[in-house]
């Protein structure tokens, strides 16, 4: 059985996590747009982690015998992107969904819930290499400074990303 603050709060967390895919969706159109097929695969690998974040919690908070309320989702704010604009966004946004994890397990702490404080353990390191990939990127982008045939190889660096399972 979950709180009712933690059962709002995952509900959120649900939400945030639907809005990440759609917000790597629209990157992934924007990178097909600039013609760059690896960076747009990157950005749809991203994507469907993110359904699998949000899927991960929905299970949870059934198998806690809870109540699941999904709410709508904010429109994605993607503009004419740069290959760098893109990655920035992206590591801001991760930023932003580390502390929304930070909080939901000072809640869980605070509520003294130890099975969700241990659940969000994943999410804390995923968030670890979500935000290191993403700052990967930019510091290569960084060091081609605007190269076409660097960003050409980076294109295709990003065409092997797969999505991992979120076990
Ligand atoms: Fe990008 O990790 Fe979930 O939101």
């Amino acid at each position: 059985m979950l709180s009712e603050k933690i059962e709002t709060s995952i509900n959120k967390q649900i939400n945030e996590e639907l809005y990440s895919a759609y917000i790597y969706l629209a990157m992934s159109a924007e990178a097909d747009r600039l013609g760059l097929p690896g960076f747009s695969n990157w950005f749809k690998m991203q994507f469907q982690e993110e359904l699998e974040h949000a899927d991960k919690f929905f299970n949870y908070v059934l198998e806690r015998d809870g109540k699941v309320n999904l709410a709508a989702i904010e429109k994605p704010e993607i503009g004419e992107e740069t290959p760098l604009s893109l990655f920035e966004k992206a590591l801001n946004h991760e930023r932003h969904i580390t502390a929304c994890i930070s909080s939901l397990k000072d809640l869980a702490k605070s509520e003294s819930d130890h099975a969700t404080d241990v659940f969000l353990e994943w999410y804390v390191s995923e968030q670890v290499e979500e935000e290191a990939n993403a700052q990967q990127v930019i510091d290569q982008l960084k060091l081609i400074d605007g190269s076409p045939n660097g960003l050409f190889m980076i294109d295709r660096e990003l065409a092997n990303r797969t999505a991992a399972p979120a076990d």
